[in-house]
């Protein structure tokens, strides 16, 4: 009796602090290895093999062995370029299109192997995921299905050689993170194409690593952003349907950059691009390394838009990173980092026009918990919160994150500054996603309005913040 007294004292207390239940997830979300990966947000691309030394793009499948030759390969250099430059993961053109391995692959007779490099003993497989393993780095692998040397491409052969190429490398060289297939499909030493079995490489990848994330035009773990230049949609959608896409198939770029709203699969995008004009290293282009500005810019529109950053770095000829290359990187790290030390919205209170209850209220944006986030009643799909800082504060970046476990609901989004009596819009947008970073005019104000305008769903914020870069200023303003 006593205790039932208590419960009925306690019950009202917790209604009115509204102990609601989470949102029902919304459409498709993503798995936990996906949520995972989203988080690395900035991974090292690494294009490395014959064309380093030949200076060729696509090599032909025709270079000699001998031509692969680096003086002084040093993955653990590569590893802790990575690393000090803040990066999560690499991703090695294990095989690119010319077919030679830079593994000792049991499938081909293009590999280090047969090269007199390290008397054909040499393995930088072997040696990058040690050096991975080591320093707590992931490690990925670009495995191209176009191969331009091997003597069975273009048959049905082909794709099971294919399939054992796959084997080999999951059988031997530990945990996996990214299996990033290209699209491209030519021809083959005996002027053939190759009908791949997608289906088949997709299902060897999962059977030996379900964890892995799988890259291709169409997914099924994440998609290619739809150009090399380094950037996401402005609109960008984590959901797609893929169903009737295939890696190279033509005219979907656009489709690809903006994702598609409300779509059955979760296969966000992924924007490579490279820090110099090619993919592999050559002398003459160290002088067009891009600028720190420029990889700014690139990560405002990839990890700002709700994509992740794959950044190459091609190793040079003696098979390290180059100097200027990593210079640049650490410059880069440097000032994002500095751009996103001093989180401007910290010490403010929040007031949202809707809210879940007290377990969603509007504070949950600024916790720094990842797994709490703001969230409105279900069917309240527009609705706003005011910032409210302890003073005046300049700012030209604004952040917000969604909670994407619950899936991606924003379909549009404003901010305002105060403006007399009233509010004046200073941005328009469309979705957010895992994170969407806005750049601002750069703004003077102790108070701000964000309205979702339009959701899928009751929308669900976990993170608000304020920034300011004085490194491009308002430059990437429309
Ligand atoms: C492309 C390839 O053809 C390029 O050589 C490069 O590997 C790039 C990342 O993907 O489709």
């Amino acid at each position: 009796m006593k205790k039932c007294l208590a419960l009925a004292a306690v019950l009202p207390f917790f209604w009115a602090c509204g102990t609601s239940q989470a949102p029902a997830p919304c459409g498709a979300v993503p798995t936990p290895y996906q949520w995972e990966w989203q988080k690395m947000e900035t991974n090292l691309f690494l294009h490395f093999g014959p064309n380093t030394f030949t200076g060729a793009e696509w090599g032909n499948g025709k270079e000699s062995e001998e031509v692969f030759q680096p003086s002084a390969l040093d993955c653990r250099q590569w590893v802790s370029v990575a690393k000090a430059a803040g990066f999560k993961g690499v991703i090695i053109t294990a095989k690119h299109h010319d077919g030679f391995c830079l593994w000792p692959n049991p499938e081909s007779t293009h590999t280090v192997a047969q090269s007199s490099w390290r008397d054909g003993k040499g393995d930088v497989l072997r040696e990058l995921s040690d050096a991975c393993r080591e320093a707590d780095m992931k490690f990925g692998v670009y495995v191209s299905p176009w191969d331009r040397n091997h003597p069975s491409y273009g048959t049905e052969e082909y794709n099971q050689v294919f399939v054992r190429t796959l084997e080999h490398i999951y059988a031997n060289y530990g945990h996996i993170f990214e299996q990033w297939f290209d699209g491209a499909c030519g021809e083959g030493p005996n002027g053939k194409r190759q009908a791949y079995d997608w289906p088949l490489f997709n299902g060897t990848v999962y059977r030996l690593a379900p964890h892995a994330i799988i890259f291709s035009d169409a997914g099924p773990g994440c998609r290619w952003v739809g150009n090399e230049e380094g950037h996401a949609g402005r609109t960008n959608w984590s959901t797609i349907d893929n169903t009737s896409l295939y890696p190279g198939k033509g005219g979907i770029h656009e489709l690809l950059n903006q994702g598609e709203e409300g779509a059955p699969y979760w296969i966000p995008a992924e924007t490579d691009v490279s820090i110099r004009p090619g993919w592999f290293w050559r002398a003459s282009e160290t002088p067009k390394v891009k600028s720190v500005e420029k990889l700014l810019q690139i990560w405002y529109e990839s990890v700002g838009r709700n994509s992740l950053m794959l950044l190459n770095v091609p190793p040079d000829d003696r098979g390290l990173i180059d100097p200027v290359d990593s210079a640049r990187l650490i410059e880069f790290r440097a000032a994002l980092d500095q751009i996103l030390a001093t989180d401007l919205a910290a010490g403010a209170k929040v007031k949202a026009s809707d809210t879940r209850g007290r377990a969603f209220c509007a504070g949950k944006m600024l916790d720094g918990d990842e797994n709490s986030y703001w969230a409105t009643p279900d069917g309240v799909t527009a609705a706003s919160f005011v910032v409210t800082l302890p003073e005046e504060r300049t700012f030209n970046r604004v952040l917000l994150q969604e909670y994407i476990p619950l899936g991606q609901r924003v379909r549009n989004f404003s901010i305002e500054v105060p403006d007399g009596n009233g509010w004046k819009k200073i941005a328009a947008e469309t979705t957010i996603g895992y994170k969407r970073v806005v750049p601002i005019p750069t703004t003077t104000a102790s108070r701000l309005r964000i309205s979702i305008d339009d959701a899928l769903a009751c929308p669900t914020i976990s993170r608000f913040g304020l920034y300011m870069d004085p490194v491009l200023g308002d430059q990437l303003l429309d």
